[in-house]
């Protein structure tokens, strides 16, 4: 079905991918994706970078006079910062980021090897392969939206931005939880026969993929666990003109490994961000001296962007399970089969 690669560190020449398996025959149109960068860029507490950075995608294959061949598309962002040959050695790692384990790992001695790749710079990419699998699905008038939820155990607006100006204040940063919804989406994509076929396994992959998504739940998620079984699950009744139907929604739309009809809720926490301005203990990796760990140039707060990161990687698991459904190489012949399927479940 679909398969995607991306390649780039995050003040090298530029962030790329390749995806394949989109059908022929859909337009794409750059403004849409450039439209979803520019989401992924914003949000309270970014950090300097997003000021430098005007990320915007360039389709370089895979499409003519703007509409999809079938074959891989190629996608390119330039870093306007592309300073990676120049900026200092690092030797200190960051308590929270990928620092000393991927130094460890791969036997490096500069912790720069690692951070360049490890950072979350490279969703900008993972944006863009997102807003063409929304695209796709929006064709289906299937829609993907998100919004926060909380910001350091904060849920209203004032007091969220209240805790990222404190956290800044105290030279800190600050996570929190997002919500992604998924709208339209049929009953039957995904499956139980195999775990790996499970679509809520699926997501949650991708989710939790996103540098510093920690947690991921599914509808009621972890509050399952407060309540009888009575009160749980959706029952099921039945109307002549809508079919069957639910009148709540706790499984999050997912049972047994398959959407189930209902909107797909999604929830995901993100870690607040691991570069402090006020560093935690940390040790010399050349002198193995108790010190302060390194501060790079980071952000106070992206939980924002999570989201919008987060609504990508939904749309590109959603698009995969309905092309693995409803055939892969042509979108005229995926829309008949998916018209045929409605048919037939009405
Ligand atoms: C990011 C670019 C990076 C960071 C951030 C995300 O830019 P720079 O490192 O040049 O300031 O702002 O990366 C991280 C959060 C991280 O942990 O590395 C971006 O484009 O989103």
């Amino acid at each position: 079905m679909l398969r995607y690669l991306t390649a780039g560190e995050s003040h090298g020449r530029a962030l790329i991918a390749i995806l394949e398996g989109m059908p022929a025959g859909l337009r794409l149109e750059e403004d849409k994706i450039n439209l979803e960068l520019k989401r992924r860029q914003a949000g309270f507490g970014r950090g300097n970078r997003m000021k430098i950075e005007i990320d915007k995608a360039q389709v370089l294959s895979g499409i003519k006079n703007g509409i999809t061949l079938g074959s891989p598309i190629a996608l390119l962002i330039w870093n306007k910062d592309s300073s990676i040959e120049r900026l200092p050695r690092v030797v200190c790692p960051r308590p929270g980021h990928a620092d000393l384990a991927g130094l460890l790992k791969y036997g490096f001695s500069d912790i720069r090897n690692v951070l360049e790749r490890a950072s979350a710079r490279q969703t900008a990419i993972c944006v863009a392969i997102g807003a063409i699998c929304k695209i796709f699905l929006d064709t289906f008038r299937i829609k993907i939206s998100s919004k926060v939820l909380s910001i350091a155990g904060e849920s209203d607006l004032k007091a969220m931005r209240q805790k990222v100006y404190e956290a800044m204040s105290r030279r800190d940063t600050v996570g929190g939880i997002f919500e992604v919804v998924a709208y339209g989406v049929p009953v039957g994509l995904g499956s139980y026969v195999q775990p790996d076929r499970r679509l809520d396994a699926r997501i949650a992959g991708a989710i939790i993929s996103i540098p510093g998504v920690k947690a991921v739940e599914f509808g009621l998620g972890f509050n399952y666990a407060y309540r009888f079984g009575s009160e749980s699950h959706d029952a099921i009744y039945y109307t002549k003109g809508k079919g069957y139907i639910r009148r709540t929604n706790n499984a999050g739309g997912i049972e047994g490994g398959m959407s189930n009809g209902q909107d797909i809720i999604v929830r995901g926490c993100m870690k607040p961000i691991s570069t402090l301005l006020k560093p935690l203990d940390s040790v010399n990796i050349k002198t193995k001296r108790q010190t302060k760990a390194a501060i790079e140039r980071s952000d106070i707060c992206v939980v924002e962007a999570a989201a919008v990161i987060s609504e990508a990687h939904l749309a590109y698991v959603l698009a995969d399970a309905f092309l693995e459904k409803f055939g892969s190489d042509s979108l005229r012949d995926i829309t008949v089969n998916y018209r045929n399927y409605l048919k037939r479940i009405a």
